[in-house]
């Protein structure tokens, strides 16, 4: 997949909100992970980001409490990134954790444009008690899910490729699903960006509306 453009379209930070109006109709890939994972630098070097970063990068983890949505232009159509807040925050108090699950919960439920879901992993720490609940929760949902296991250049080779057979077995996941990923060195990024494009290209025209009809 070519990432043609990318801009941010808005955000919910309110339960019962609708997407923005500049994604409406369009297949989204929302991206899912504790905080500090990696998310918002993992989907900054997806897109292409690195220089002008789009998806904030905070110094102060779990400070992204909304659902974040860029409206990109690729040659696998139009769609929308969904950046979720960061889970499994420890010093997050009850009712924000609360409002987190809700928030969240409320968005994915949506029966319409959730064309799949990035789980990001830790890859030297596996999955968290916290991931294990939202890899059940996402089997629940129904939705193609694809394991990003982030921050690979931190594990020596053999460490690494350990790792990673003890991520899938942990998860009970297909081979298939999973990508060890660095934004460091790039690792994984081609395999990402591929395999979201054919996860887009399955999705019919139809189901797209009218404003993602691919170039
Ligand atoms: N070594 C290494 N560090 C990474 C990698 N990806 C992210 N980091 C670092 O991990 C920290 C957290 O990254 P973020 O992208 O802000 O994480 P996040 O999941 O968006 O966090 P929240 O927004 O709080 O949910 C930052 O200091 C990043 O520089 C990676 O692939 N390798
Ligand atoms: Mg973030």
């Amino acid at each position: 997949m070519h990432i043609k453009s990318v801009e941010f379209a808005g955000a919910i930070g309110q339960i019962g909100q609708a997407a923005p109006e500049l994604v409406t109709g369009m297949p989204q890939i929302a991206f899912s992970g504790r905080s500090n994972v990696g998310k918002s630098t993992l989907i900054n070097h997806l897109l292409g980001r690195t220089r002008t970063p789009i998806a904030r990068v905070s110094a102060r983890p779990g400070k992204t409490q909304e659902i974040n949505f860029f409206r990109v232009r690729s040659d696998a159509g139009d769609f929308a990134l969904v950046d979720l807040p960061g889970y499994g925050f420890a010093q997050a108090p009850a009712p924000l954790r609360e409002r987190w699950r809700s928030l969240t919960d409320e968005f994915l439920r949506r029966d319409d444009s959730l064309t799949g879901v990035v789980q990001l992993i830790d890859l030297r720490r596996g999955p968290t008690d916290d991931d294990r609940k939202a890899v059940d929760y996402l089997a629940g949902i129904g939705r193609p899910v694809l394991f990003a296991l982030t921050k690979a250049d931190k594990l020596k080779p053999r460490a690494r490729r350990e790792a990673i057979a003890a991520t899938i077995t942990t998860l009970g996941a297909d081979e298939s699903q999973v990508i060890a990923c660095s934004s460091l060195t790039g690792d994984g990024m081609e395999e990402l960006r591929e395999t979201l494009g054919a996860l887009l290209m399955s999705v019919t025209p139809q189901d797209r509306g009218d404003q993602g009809s691919a170039e």
